[in-house]
């Protein structure tokens, strides 16, 4: 299995995140990419590529243009305002006000295009956000290409950003501008399988009125957790879409025994789809020590996901999304490919 990867993710580091009302340093921080870089590197996995630049179009199949370009102006516009230190949102709507005004100054454009302060930008932001969608594309190359699989080692994550709001760690949707690549290089029906602990909310509204992506979600109850407000069992899309978004949402507390459950329910409706190619928003945050969630999943049981998602028989593109305890997101990401290419 090819693994793609740019040190351009370096860019996005030095960044904070509001944690129970303080500023703490970003749980999503440059040591993830190392630690998976490591376990995979003691393991006969195949070779590391590098990311071969694919330019905003994709991106702009799935993303609104003014949030792109608010995205790659963001850092000069804050910076304008003489501002040397990171960047981060603190003003939303209420339900109620306008959507249609983009505001002129980044205060208010912060605002506009995030919905939490998840989404801390530095100087190097936006490179390494962009260089995480060419190596989310790159994976396409390969599995549209004729290649069984692909990891695209992915940072930041994408699953929470929406075609016009950035959210949880997310600018640029990763495994949803995958999923439309797919679709645009001729593959008619595009699953995608999201594993990470949290909701993918972003993808979900994305694809929520289509019949051709196919989203199904394993996630923390957004009753307990973030996002709080998607990700409930009865969204199963709407219009075309109906029918074609699957939503497994788990207690506080699960263990691999209810975990694997949803999985086996989901990859079921996979089955049933038909889905010419997998994109997997691999998360491993539901690891029973990571840091701000609240699953208890041990090491070895990645190594039976992927043996699951392998049962499905399909190309198979996992795009890396969340998972923040250091010392183990390593070896859970080595597990669940070493599970799926056994
Ligand atoms: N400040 C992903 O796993 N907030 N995103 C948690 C701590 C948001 C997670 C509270 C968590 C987002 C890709
Ligand atoms: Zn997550």
């Amino acid at each position: 299995m090819k693994i793609i990867h740019s040190p351009r993710h370096l860019g996005h580091s030095g960044h904070v995140e509001l944690m129970n009302g303080q500023v703490v340093p970003a749980f999503e921080k440059p040591e993830r990419v190392a630690m998976i870089l490591n376990a995979i590197g003691e393991r006969p996995f195949g070779t590391l590529i590098e990311p071969a630049a694919h330019g905003l179009e994709p991106l702009l199949k799935v993303h609104d243009a003014a949030y792109v370009r608010f995205l790659t102006n963001a850092w000069s516009l804050w910076t304008a305002d003489g501002r040397d230190f990171p960047a981060l949102p603190s003003f939303w709507r209420a339900p109620g006000m306008r959507t249609d005004i983009e505001p002129e100054t980044i205060d208010g454009k912060l605002g506009h295009f995030s919905f939490d302060a998840g989404c801390c930008m530095v100087a190097g932001t936006w490179d390494a956000v962009q260089a995480a969608a060419d190596i989310a594309l790159t994976g396409v190359d390969l599995v549209a290409g004729g290649e069984k699989s692909a990891f695209a080692l992915c940072r930041p994550p994408g699953h929470h950003a929406h075609a016009g709001t950035m959210g949880g760690y997310c600018f640029i949707n990763n495994a949803a501008v995958a999923a439309q690549s797919f679709r645009d290089r001729g593959a008619a029906r595009v699953a995608i399988l999201d594993v990470d602990y949290h909701h993918g909310n972003g993808t979900q509204a994305i694809f929520y009125d289509r019949p051709d992506v196919l989203v199904c979600n394993i996630h923390a109850d957004p009753l307990q957790e973030f996002p709080y407000f998607l990700g409930y069992a009865d969204e199963i899309g709407s219009g075309a879409g109906e029918g074609f978004n699957a939503n497994f949402p788990l207690r506080w507390g699960t263990d691999y025994s209810g975990w694997s459950t949803a999985l086996d329910a989901a990859c079921a409706r996979i089955d049933a789809f038909g889905a010419d190619v997998v994109v997997v928003s691999l998360g491993v945050d539901t690891y029973k020590d990571d840091p701000i969630s609240q699953f208890q999943l041990d090491s070895p049981d990645y190594l039976k996901i992927g043996a699951r998602i392998a049962a499905l028989s399909r190309p198979t593109l996992f795009v890396m999304e969340g998972g923040y305890a250091v010392e183990a997101i390593g070896v859970n990401v080595a597990n669940t490919l070493e599970g799926f290419l056994q």
